[in-house]
């Protein structure tokens, strides 16, 4: 087929997971067309089934906010009718889902179909998308959409129960590819986050508020004094200073690391001892799965999707938002426990394979056959 993807190219989870998808499907034999501002994060490999379509916006002294939804639908008339796409998959609602739905009434007039799938992520719905200035249009571009999937059942139900929806939503769960994350011997990176045995804490995410990493750190602040151990911290954004600047001041900075922006996730996740995912906000926690496939278990809050991800008592544990003294026990009984961390690692592999790249994009092309007929 001839798929069209419209995603965020920056280092968030609904492009991240757009962008393994087309890549998957691509490998497939699908021709995939990615249609955003900037080349995806994720997008490292090309070959002659990916093309990247870029969106410029033209600016003019009397736009204020230049008007990339218009450049953007534009754009995919463009690549829609001079591609011949088959099926146009957007992620994330705000603004791909309006922008889709306008591109495929403009086709429409030009006597081209396009159907348009919208995947909604989280905060597309859960936060940005309640607020009074995109609710109608959220609530309107996923009505009209072809087919709309959800990448949990907690989002459904979010999306069922904020906006007046009169359409079906399937739930097709977010995936983790097992080849790249699976669990692996780094001798060398072990020692160099662990030059003395001590066990590997992970968390990764953008490092936004709703992450509450916050809680990582005050976990780790109780948890390193009853077990040897590192913090390793993947990721970046606008609360990663504050965080180094309490690091400095509670003198934890021989105990946590930040790596940045890591391409390699995988690689520590595959030589971690355990995850951490406090977050206030997750529709699913994509990272917590890439963790599970490398047979990590997790510590998390017991907010929104995760619990769909991360099962309490089986391969990890739960605790309510901002509970990060509950966490940091948790932490010290899996960690001081090799059984219990041994059957929590396997029950982690086990569970990921619920969400393998493999039956997860057989999902997405069953929708798209589905929608083309
Ligand atoms: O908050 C992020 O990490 C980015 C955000 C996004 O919309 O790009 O992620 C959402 O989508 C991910 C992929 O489907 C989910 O794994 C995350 O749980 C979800 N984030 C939130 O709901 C806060």
């Amino acid at each position: 087929m001839n798929i069209g993807i419209v995603c965020y190219p920056t280092y968030g989870g609904s492009g991240v997971l757009a962008t393994e998808l087309g890549k998957a499907l691509s490998k497939k034999g699908h021709k995939v067309h990615f249609i955003s501002y900037n080349m995806p994060v994720r997008l490292d490999v090309m070959n002659e089934n990916i093309s990247y379509h870029e969106v410029s916006v033209m600016n003019y002294p009397l736009f204020e906010h230049a008007p990339y939804e218009s450049a953007l639908i534009s754009k995919i008339v463009d690549v829609a009718s001079y591609e011949g796409l088959d099926v146009l998959h957007v992620h994330y609602a705000i603004p791909h889902a309006y922008a889709g739905y306008v591109a495929r009434q403009i086709l429409l007039e030009q006597g081209i179909k396009l159907p348009v799938i919208t995947t909604l992520h989280g905060t597309d719905i859960t936060l940005v998308g309640k607020d009074s200035s995109y609710k109608p249009t959220v609530a309107f571009s996923i009505n009209q959409s072809d087919a709309v999937t959800c990448v949990s059942n907690f989002l459904k139900q979010e999306t069922i129960d904020y906006f007046n929806i009169q359409r079906p939503i399937d739930v097709i769960f977010n995936f983790v590819d097992h080849n790249r994350f699976i669990r692996k011997d780094y001798p060398i990176l072990k020692t160099n986050l662990a030059p003395n045995g001590e066990k590997i804490i992970v968390h990764t995410s953008n490092f936004r508020k709703v992450k509450r990493i916050q809680d990582v750190l005050e976990m780790f602040a109780i948890l390193y004094k009853q077990i040897d151990s590192k913090l390793v911290l993947i990721g970046d954004g606008p609360e990663r200073t504050i965080l180094e600047n309490w690091c400095r001041e509670h003198e934890m900075c021989n105990h946590v690391k930040f790596l940045g922006k890591v391409e390699a996730v995988e690689k520590v996740l595959a030589v971690a001892d355990l995850f951490v995912l406090p977050s206030e906000r997750e529709s699913f926690g994509l990272a917590a799965l890439e963790a599970m496939a490398c047979r990590v278990p997790v510590v998390s809050s017991d907010a929104e999707g995760i619990p769909e991800v991360n099962i309490h008592g089986e391969t990890g544990y739960l605790a309510k938002v901002g509970d990060y003294t509950s966490m940091a026990k948790y932490a010290f009984e899996i960690l001081s426990n090799p059984e219990l961390h041994q059957r929590m690692s396997e029950n982690s592999y086990n569970h990921s394979l619920n969400f393998s790249l493999e039956k997860i994009m057989r999902e997405y092309e069953d929708l798209y056959e589905r929608v083309n007929k």
